[in-house]
C-alpha cells in the first residue's frame, strides 16, 4: 500500500483553500483511455492535428464528428472510479476546495461532484462551430454520422463543446481555475501529464504562491521535480485512501 504522509493530510485539513486538478488519467481506471501514454493513449493511434484542431474539423468534419461519436459511445458503457468518487466527498470534507478539470468525459459530476471547473469544455455537450453558441441535439434532424447543421447559423456545423489545440479556453472557467490556484495551500496534479497549457501552468501558480504542490501519477511527468511531493500510483488507489486518513480523527 502507497504511504501518505501525515503532513499531506495535516496540510489538507488545516488549509482554508485547496485545488484538485485532474487530467485523463483520474478517468483511466474507469476504462478511458489517456491521451499520451504509448500503446493504449489516443494519440497512439489517431494524430490529434487529424482530430482535435478547428482545422481538422473544417477540412473533415465527419471523421471528426465520428471520432467524437464513437467515444460518446464509450462513455455510455463506462462508469466514475473511485478516485472520482473520492474527490466529490473530499469537496464536502475541506475548506475552500475547487476542483478543475482538464478532462471533457463528466465523470466528475456523474460522480457527485458540484461546480466542476472545466477547462477543456465536455463531450457531453454540443456547440455550433461558427458562433459558439449551445446547441440541444434532440431537436435536430441528422444521422449519427455527419455533423447536424446549426440552429444558430446558416454555415455553421454542430460540434462537441471541447477546446481543441489552438482554441481558447473558456474565459470564465480560465479565471476561476487561475485565481483558485494562485491562493491556494494545497494543490493536487492529478493524473495529468503536466504538458498541455495554460492548464499545465497552473501548479506552478500555485507553487509561486507558496502552496504545497502535491502530484498524484504512476508516472513522472515535466510536474514531478518541482512539486513538493509526489504520491506514484493510481488516482483510484491513492484518492480514496486520502479520504480515509481525513476521516480519522487528528491528535
Ligand atoms: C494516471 C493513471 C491513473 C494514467 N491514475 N494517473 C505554450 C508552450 C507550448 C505550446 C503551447 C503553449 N501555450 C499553448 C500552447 C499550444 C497548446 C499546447 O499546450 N500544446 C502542447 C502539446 C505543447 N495549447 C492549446 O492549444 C490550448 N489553447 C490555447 O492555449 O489557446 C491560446 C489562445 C488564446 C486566445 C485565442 C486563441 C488561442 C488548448 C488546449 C486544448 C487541449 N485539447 C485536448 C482535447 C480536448 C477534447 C478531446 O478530449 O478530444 O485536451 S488535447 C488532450 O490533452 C485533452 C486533454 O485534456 C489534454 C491534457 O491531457 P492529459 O489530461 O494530461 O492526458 P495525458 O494522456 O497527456 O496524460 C495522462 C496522465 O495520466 C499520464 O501522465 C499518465 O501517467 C497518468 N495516468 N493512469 C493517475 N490510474
Amino acid at each position: 500500500m502507497i504511504e501518505i504522509s501525515l503532513q499531506l493530510i495535516k496540510a489538507l485539513k488545516q488549509a482554508d483553500s485547496v485545488v484538485a486538478s485532474t487530467g485523463a488519467g483520474t478517468s483511466a481506471e474507469s476504462g478511458i483511455a489517456t491521451f499520451r501514454q504509448s500503446q493504449t493513449g489516443l494519440w497512439s493511434r489517431f494524430r490529434p492535428e487529424d482530430l482535435a484542431t478547428p482545422e481538422a474539423f473544417e477540412k473533415n468534419p465527419q471523421r471528426v464528428w465520428e471520432w467524437y461519436q464513437w467515444r460518446r459511445e464509450q462513455l455510455r458503457n463506462v462508469q466514475p472510479n473511485p478516485g472520482h468518487h473520492a474527490l466529490a466527498k473530499m469537496a464536502a470534507m475541506l475548506n475552500g476546495f475547487t476542483l478543475i478539470t482538464q478532462n471533457v468525459d463528466g465523470l466528475h459530476q456523474r460522480a457527485g461532484s458540484q461546480e466542476v471547473i472545466e477547462l477543456h469544455g465536455s463531450i457531453v455537450r454540443n456547440i455550433c462551430h461558427r458562433s459558439r453558441l449551445e446547441v440541444e441535439l434532440e431537436h435536430l434532424e441528422g444521422d449519427q454520422h455527419s455533423p447536424p447543421r446549426s440552429p444558430h447559423h446558416r454555415q455553421g456545423l454542430v460540434r462537441p463543446a471541447v477546446v481543441w489545440f489552438g482554441e481558447a479556453l473558456p474565459q470564465a472557467a480560465l479565471e476561476s481555475a487561475i485565481q483558485a490556484s494562485s491562493r491556494c495551500q494545497v494543490f493536487l496534479s492529478i493524473g495529468t501529464s503536466s504538458i498541455v497549457q495554460p492548464a499545465a501552468s497552473l501548479a506552478e501558480m500555485a507553487r509561486q504562491a507558496g502552496s504545497l504542490v502535491v502530484e498524484i501519477n504512476p508516472a513522472s511527468t515535466p510536474l514531478s521535480s518541482h512539486a513538493d511531493m509526489v504520491l506514484q500510483g493510481k488516482s483510484g488507489e491513492i484518492l480514496p485512501r486520502i479520504l480515509e486518513l481525513l476521516a480519522e480523527p487528528s491528535d
